[in-house]
């Protein structure tokens, strides 16, 4: 199912049939010193998550990567990601899906205590640290996918199995990079916004961190992207780009 995109973005738009990675892709675009970029594919025969691990992109996604460069110290690039996943989110319920993000960058459909799977968010970013010269957001959605073409150690769903029906890509797709744009104008409003959708939040986590586990109650994100731990003796604040495993 090829899709005729014809998006009116915020972002010039680059869209392939297949691609092995669009954040790759980006990557290439960020060298030959483009901006306010979207690359948008139907399928990725290589597609990414974070620490090199695969993430399944099979034709019927919405895969998709920002490419943007922004006047902020580098610090503050954990601030796109939550706002990625606020817009993911946000996109996701307007079509009558009622996601929630685990933190940071999780988009996922929860009843009864399952937990399904239904976007991914790798940020990669260049700079110095006062100056960030570029980040790509990638977004990958499960939209008009059967999660029977997902790996299923991973507990996917997509938009068309909650449904029961498939998305119109191209109006969730210029939904999604609507609500990014909006957000990402402002990402401390996004990071506000993120605790709405949390469902981190008020939980039991534990998290491996370099200098250590962090283990306590979750009580709320700060700018730029830190997740408030309260262990009982301290509040302590993790970092977004720390974390690579929430319990
Ligand atoms: P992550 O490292 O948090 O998650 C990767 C893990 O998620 C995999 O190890 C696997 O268990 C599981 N997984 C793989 N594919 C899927 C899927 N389609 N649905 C649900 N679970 C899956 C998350 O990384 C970040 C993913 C970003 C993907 C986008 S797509 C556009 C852009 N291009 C690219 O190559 N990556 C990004």
């Amino acid at each position: 199912e090829a899709v005729e995109y014809g998006l009116d973005a915020p972002f010039e738009v680059e869209y392939h049939d297949s691609v092995p990675s669009t954040n790759a892709r980006a990557r290439d675009l960020a060298a030959s010193g483009a901006e306010d970029v979207v690359v948008l594919a139907d399928e990725q025969t290589g597609g990414r998550g974070r620490l090199d691990r695969e993430w399944s992109s099979p034709s019927g996604g919405v895969w998709l990567s920002l490419l943007f460069r922004p006047d902020v110290p580098m610090a503050q690039a954990p601030a796109f990601t939550l706002a990625a996943a606020v817009a993911a989110t946000r996109a996701a319920r307007e079509v009558g899906v009622d996601a929630g993000i685990k933190w940071p960058n999780d988009v996922l459909v929860e009843s009864d205590g399952d937990e399904r799977k239904l976007v991914g968010i790798l940020t990669e970013m260049e700079g110095e640290a006062d100056r960030t010269s570029w980040i790509i957001v990638g977004i990958g959605v499960n939209a008009n996918v059967g999660p029977e073409d997902l790996p299923a150690e991973a507990n996917p769903t997509s938009l068309s199995a909650e449904l029961g029906a498939p998305v119109d890509r191209r109006v969730f797709t210029q939904r999604l990079l609507e609500l990014f744009e909006e957000l990402r104008q402002d990402p401390e409003a996004a990071v506000a916004e993120w605790r709405e959708y949390a469902t981190t939040l008020g939980k039991r986590v534990r998290v491996e961190t370099p200098n250590g586990v962090v283990e306590g109650e979750a009580v709320d994100v700060e700018f730029p992207g830190g997740l408030v731990v309260d262990t009982g003796d301290e509040r302590v604040t993790v970092s977004a780009g720390d974390c690579d495993h929430l319990r």
